[in-house]
């Protein structure tokens, strides 16, 4: 996938409304995780530039900072997506109730996408029916669920992954900062990260680049329903 262009768009606040997403029926790809799992790391990974602001201190990224793409290729022509850096959760205190601080942008966000079977609240028709409107494209918001390969099964990350299905969001799981297990541990802890969450996590490495075009790939496929032969 070759990334032609990648540039900051807007950071949305935490509250009732989704001011400043875009909804201009381009395809949004949320990252969503723990505090210091990745998100924007893996955000600069993708573009191959430095466009989103990472930190060795947990907690940077505290508005959902929208990132529009232009990319070749995974099909034919030009396309245009949003990549969508989630705040982290798990960082604060009260950290044990992690879905909160995640809660608290990515509910608005998330609530007014994906329109389907996991929708929730919806008590009259007009609802229902300008919810539908707004899901003109079912399948071109997707959810990327960061979890730190290091420690597969942590009760937040299952919290959110929940949480995100309850939205009618079945994340993709990327296991993140694989470069820093041993092949053993590995094998091991992708096992456990199928467990838990019922489907194969795609292992990661900003750092050293492993899993990013099957994560494009996949992207592509999710966003454009471009078949891919195994
Ligand atoms: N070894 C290794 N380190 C990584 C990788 N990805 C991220 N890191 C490091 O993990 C730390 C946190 O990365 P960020 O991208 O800022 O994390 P974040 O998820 O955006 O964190 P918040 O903004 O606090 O939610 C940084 O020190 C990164 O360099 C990876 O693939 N491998
Ligand atoms: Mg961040």
């Amino acid at each position: 996938m070759k990334v032609i262009s990648a540039e900051f768009v807007t950071s949305a606040a935490a509250g009732g409304s989704d001011a400043g997403v875009p909804h201009d029926g381009l395809p949004q790809i949320a990252l969503a995780g723990r505090s210091n799992v990745g998100k924007s790391t893996l955000i600069n990974a993708l573009t191959r530039r430095k466009v989103a602001r990472t930190s060795a201190a947990p907690g940077k990224t505290r508005l959902a900072n929208v990132y529009r793409l232009t990319v070749e290729g995974g099909g034919p022509g030009r396309w245009n997506l949003y990549l969508v850096d989630m705040p982290g959760y798990g960082y604060a205190r009260g950290g044990a109730d992690a879905a909160k601080e995640l809660a608290a942008v990515a509910e608005s966000y998330f609530a007014s996408r994906n329109a389907g079977s996991g929708m929730r609240d919806v008590s009259t028709q007009a609802e229902l029916a300008h919810s539908a409107s707004r899901a003109a494209h079912p399948g071109s918001h997707v959810a990327l669920l960061l979890v730190d390969s290091r420690h597969p099964g942590l009760e937040s990350d299952i919290q959110a992954h929940r949480w995100l299905q309850t939205f009618g969001v079945e994340p993709v799981v990327i296991a993140t900062k694989i470069d820093k297990l041993s092949r053993a541990d590995r094998v091991r802890n992708l096992k456990e990260l199928k467990r838990v969450f019922g489907t194969a996590a795609l292992p990661v490495s900003a750092e050293r680049g492993e899993g990013l075009d099957e994560l494009w790939t996949r992207v592509a496929r999710m966003v454009r329903g471009t078949k891919e032969r195994r």
